[in-house]
């Protein structure tokens, strides 16, 4: 019951006896911080002598009408009337009365006017604060939605709270004036006190409890207290109360269904929240009238089936079909379960008959991972829209208390959300807050009062809403569309809900949440209380609340009875981002061909020389950038090319063919070794950029390089989403080290490793991480291409058959590319390979640091010419090569270690005994190179040399390939550091030791004689 009904009640009881006493002689003063009555008369302030235009207010309102103001006012007016000197009456001027004379007879009673307004403006604002702290948020009325009993101590639950204000019981009747921060008054600019409290009550601690005035924009608090506020804002027409009950009619019909066609199934149904289906759909309805075109959203396990049937529109028979066990799979891959799988729609919005877009974005177990993806794919479709301020693509992510409170993730998504180059412009988060997570309650789940409070970091307004109150819960929705709109700032809806069933529906909630389930037996069905309410306002009638109900009962039956002629699932069905330009309408790539990757020299030379130069006049640039770009001009004139350069080269030549490139991490602009340099800074005025590659031609696609959040799993996530929205784009993450790229794992192994075979979606993201084992220490060395190769689906023990354009066709099926190019040609080849294919997947590149100045680590113009392209391996080119038959041993390597390796051979005068080849695809395994090598040095023995250690790095990945290469006749002897724990030491002499370790056993002819294999 709200508090101030009770207390209400409680005051028009004492209240008459306590005006009797109230007297205007009686003034008030702080006493020790707290404010006391007094019966003394205190000197009348300074400030209060100023205060008279409030008691001129008054006597106007009392001139007025004498019931206008409090009765001491009224017998305080009439007695200065009948006192006044003639001709001063009620029409003359009350400063002139009141200042003059009859103020300074009362200045205590003035000072208590200031005070008592001072009083309840502070009121006004604490329930403005803190009135969600008591708001009647949990349907079961058992829980505290904010973790928390306690009730402020400045909300007015019981009359002697009033004293919290120096307030009592006698001011209840008195007019107020409204301070400008409010617009509880409507059109009335003075309200009584008890009306004051009773609509702050109703507006603060009814069903809805608005957290907002942590936000530190005037106007937008402005903005939510006029949308709360104002009296009588929240009504609905009849009409709009009949939608709400048919949508909840079908999303309540629905689970039903569901539970009893299936009822052993685990569905993660939505029962206890069944007002999430209207909820997004008015989100939805509001956004489409306010322009938005496209709607990507991302959402848990929990009432997915529900949004897909409900919201998206998917057709039932596809959703029914799924339930069939025997139903086998028409696609390749591995799919996955049918509450994770996504859609893609588009229709035409029934309230506003605009067409829309509507997608939900497939996604893993593992809980908030989503979020960013969404936020990656919706950026990706703003900006090919050209829509600069989200006016026509919005997302909109769902979340479960536990995990929204819980995952690190979402704090990482949340702060991308007013970055330059990655904000979305406003995301609604809705939060099906059933106040608990699996089986723990939240007490034992977060520290913070609200599963929301992580949004409180970029000054989102959070609207916890009753769930069980669907007008209310309709209302936040419009009015979070209105903000995102509006603001174009994240928002999020708090659906404070319960969930009826366990965890899913095998699971007992009873063994942990006994009491709580009880209640939840009890509890009312929500759509059996809207259709008794509006039913008793007349809104609708019983009859045609129950055809509503069989009209939907039927839709379900039919569609089921369709669902048993589905043969066979499509998952192809399900994608969340079809690109139908790209494939066949079978889904299958328009070709089969290797696409040609070299350039004109013309092309080179004129990237060349845009990378070596400032295109604007007057730009200032740093001298030691002007020293590099000299030097990249020298490089250019010399046909050279470093691994800078091979980067410039392959983005610049795509852009030209209308490719957009965006590379984003952190640092990247500049980049975290100082060589890249994309984005030039004036030396002399602030704020002033120059990014040279988008002058390289006029009609070239956009190049996005930025700066990224110091997040991996958020920023990876956002990159591969907007990887999703278009085939045309080379989108690059680079970590800053490849170490870190393990903070990502999750998006890694659960979307890009996996991804193709889940949910049948191409995805060609590359990830650029930096790797090498140069003395930094375990942090800074290693971006574990073991991990990477071991979920390499290409099989160790099957030696292909080589058939058509094996290398395409290898590609074509592995699920993603790993590669580790030590030349800059390679480098710029796999990129533009990488776009150019007719597929596309995952690549993953381990990136020099060293090797970015090595003076031998560069290339010729000659090895980016037409006829050129990636080098999968890269042969032996010393004197071994010349006498295949002398050589002793054939060293396999990958990477920088190359360049350590051929220095050394050289050293001891080895090259014609000792073939190093470079492998620089790894994975998929180059089979048929790895093979001709082997055989043109068939005498040779054979080694795999990696500056990793052992239980690092390739090796457990090539050695069983090597093996089936040689047919388990021959043995691959490592060469490397041994078995470590951490990825390398942080001693620079052990370091150095290690090193000149595995080189002298590279290089001893004898190291591996009479051991066995
Ligand atoms: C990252 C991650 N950790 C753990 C789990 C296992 N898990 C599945 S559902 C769930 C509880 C989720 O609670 P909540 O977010 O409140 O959603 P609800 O199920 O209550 O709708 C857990 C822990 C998971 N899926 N993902
Ligand atoms: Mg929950």
């Amino acid at each position: 019951m709200s508090h101030f009904r009770a207390l209400v009640g409680v005051l028009r009881v004492g209240g008459s006896r306590w005006l009797q006493g109230s007297g205007v002689g009686t003034a008030w003063r702080w006493a020790g911080g707290r404010r006391r009555c007094s019966s003394e008369a205190a000197p009348l302030l300074p400030a209060v002598a100023g205060s008279s235009s409030y008691v001129e207010e008054m006597y106007f309102a009392w001139l007025e009408d004498h019931t206008n103001v409090h009765q001491s006012w009224d017998a305080y007016f009439r007695s200065m009337q009948a006192s006044g000197p003639s001709g001063e009456t009620g029409e003359g001027r009350p400063s002139t009365l009141l200042q003059g004379r009859a103020l300074s007879q009362a200045p205590g009673m003035a000072q208590k006017v200031v005070e008592d307004h001072l009083a309840v403006h502070t009121l006004i604002r604490a329930y403005q604060i803190r009135g969600h702290h008591v708001a009647q948020l949990d349907p079961l009325g058992i829980l505290e939605a904010d973790l928390d009993s306690f009730v402020p101590s400045d909300l007015i639950t019981s009359i002697d709270k009033l004293g919290f204000y120096g307030l009592d019981e006698s001011d209840l009747d008195k007019r107020f004036r409204l301070p400008s921060t409010t617009f509880i008054g409507g059109g009335e600019t003075t309200l009584p006190l008890t009306e004051i409290i009773r609509r702050l009550e109703a507006v603060y601690c009814g069903h809805v409890g608005v957290e907002f005035m942590f936000i530190n924009n005037v106007k937008q608090c402005q903005w939510i207290r006029q949308k709360f506020e104002t009296p009588g804002i929240m009504r609905f027409t009849n009409a709009e109360k009949r939608t709400l009950l048919a949508r909840l009619v079908r999303s309540t019909r629905f689970e039903d269904f569901l539970a009893r066609k299936w009822s052993s199934e685990k569905r993660f149904g939505l029962e206890g929240c069944e007002v999430l289906i209207p909820a997004l759909k008015t989100i939805i309805d509001k956004s489409s009238a306010a322009g938005i075109e496209s709607v990507i959203m991302g959402m848990p396990h929990r009432g997915r089936l529900n949004v897909l049937a409900n919201v998206i529109r998917k057709d039932l028979d596809q959703i029914f079909c799924q339930f069939d066990p025997k139903l086998e799979a028409a696609d390749e891959g591995s799919g996955d379960v049918k509450y994770h799988l996504g859609m893609y729609h588009e229709r035409i919005n029934r309230e506003t008959g605009k067409d829309m877009t509507l997608s939900l974005m497939a996604n893993p177990s593992h809980l908030e991972a989503v979020d960013p993806v969404v936020q990656g794919k919706a950026k990706a479709e703003q900006f090919y829209r050209g829509d600069a301020q989200g006016k026509k693509v919005m997302s909109i992510l769902i979340h479960g208390d536990a995990a929204f409170a819980g995952q690190g993730v979402v704090y990482e998504t949340i702060h991308l959300s007013e970055l330059p180059s990655y904000t979305t412009h406003g995301t609604i988060h809705v939060v099906v807050n059933n106040q608990i997570g699996f089986t723990t309650d939240p007490r034992m789940a977060r520290s913070s009062p609200y599963p929301t409070d992580v949004a409180r970091v970029v000054n989102a307004p959070i609207f916890h809403v009753n769930a069980d109150d669907p007008e209310a819960v309709m209302y936040v929705c419009q009015v979070a569309a209105e903000w995102r709109s509006t603001f174009n700032k994240d928002v999020v809806i708090d659906l404070v809900c319960y969930r009826r069933f366990g965890h899913n529906e095998m699971d007992e909630p009873m063994f942990t949440q006994p009491l709580m389930y009880k209640q939840i037996r009890r509890q009312e069905h929500v759509l059996k209380k809207y259709s008794d309410k509006l039913i008793g306002e007349g809104v609708v009638t019983l009859q045609e609340f129950e055809e509503e109900v069989a009209k939907y009962d039927k839709i379900c039956e039919e569609e089921y009875a369709s669902s048993k002629d589905e043969k066979i699932l499509h998952i192809r069905h399900w994608l969340d981002s079809p690109w139908p330009d790209f494939f066949t309408a079978e889904g299958e790539p328009r070709s089969s061909s290797y696409p040609p990757t070299g350039l004109e020299e013309e092309v080179l030379l004129h990237i060349g020389q845009a990378a070596s130069s400032v295109p604007l006049e007057g730009f200032n640039v740093h001298p030691g950038v002007s020293r590099i770009l000299r030097g990249r001009a020298d490089l250019v004139k010399s046909r050279q090319v470093d691994w800078a350069l091979g980067e410039y080269l392959a983005f610049g030549s795509l852009l030209r063919d209308g490719i957009h490139v965006r590379l984003s991490g952190q640092d990247v602009e500049r980049g975290t070794f100082s060589h890249r340099h994309h984005v030039l800074h004036d030396q002399e005025v602030d704020r002033h950029f120059c990014v040279p590659m988008n002058h390289l031609w006029p009609d070239q696609a956009p190049y996005t390089v930025c700066n990224s959040s110091l997040s991996e799993y958020g920023v990876l996530g956002f990159e591969l989403g907007f990887a999703m929205a278009s085939p045309n784009a080379l989108i690059l993450w680079e970590a800053q080290f490849g170490d870190f790229h393990n903070t990502a794992q999750c998006i890694i192994d659960q979307f890009i490793s996996p991804g193709q075979a889940k949910w049948v979606r191409n995805n060609g993201i590359v990830l650029l991480l930096p790797h090498g084992m140069e003395g930094m220490g375990p942090e800074h060395s290693s971006a574990r291409p073991e991990r990477f190769l071991q979920m390499s689906k290409d099989d160790p023990d099957h030696f292909p058959e080589f058939v058509g354009d094996f290398e395409v066709q290898q590609l074509c099926e592995c699920n993603w590319i790993v590669v580790n190019c030590s030349t800059p040609a390679n480098y710029c080849h796999v990129l533009r390979r990488q776009i150019l294919l007719p597929f596309r997947k995952p690549l993953i590149i381990f990136t020099p640091k060293s090797l970015l100045r090595h003076p031998d680590a560069r290339s010729s113009f000659d090895d980016l010419a037409k006829d050129t392209k990636f080098k999968r391996l890269i042969p032996d080119e010393s004197p071994a090569s010349q006498s295949p038959g002398q050589v002793k041993r054939l060293v396999f390597c990958t990477g920088k270690v190359y360049y350590e390796l051929a220095r050394e051979r050289k050293r001891l005068n080895l090259e014609a005994d000792v073939a190093i080849v470079r492998l620089e695809q790894i994975s998929p395994f180059p089979f048929d190179l790895v093979r001709t090598e082997v055989e043109k040095y068939g005498e040779a023995e054979l080694v795999w040399c990696q500056e990793e250690h052992k239980n690092m790095g390739y090796y457990d990945y090539v050695r069983p390939r090597f093996l089936t290469v040689v047919a388990n006749k021959k043995p691959i002897w490592y060469v490397g550091r041994d078995p470590a724990a951490a990825t390398a030491t942080g001693n620079k002499s052990t370091h150095l030791n290690e090193l000149k370790r595995f080189m002298d056993t590279a290089f001893n002819l004898s190291a591996f004689q009479g051991r066995n294999f």
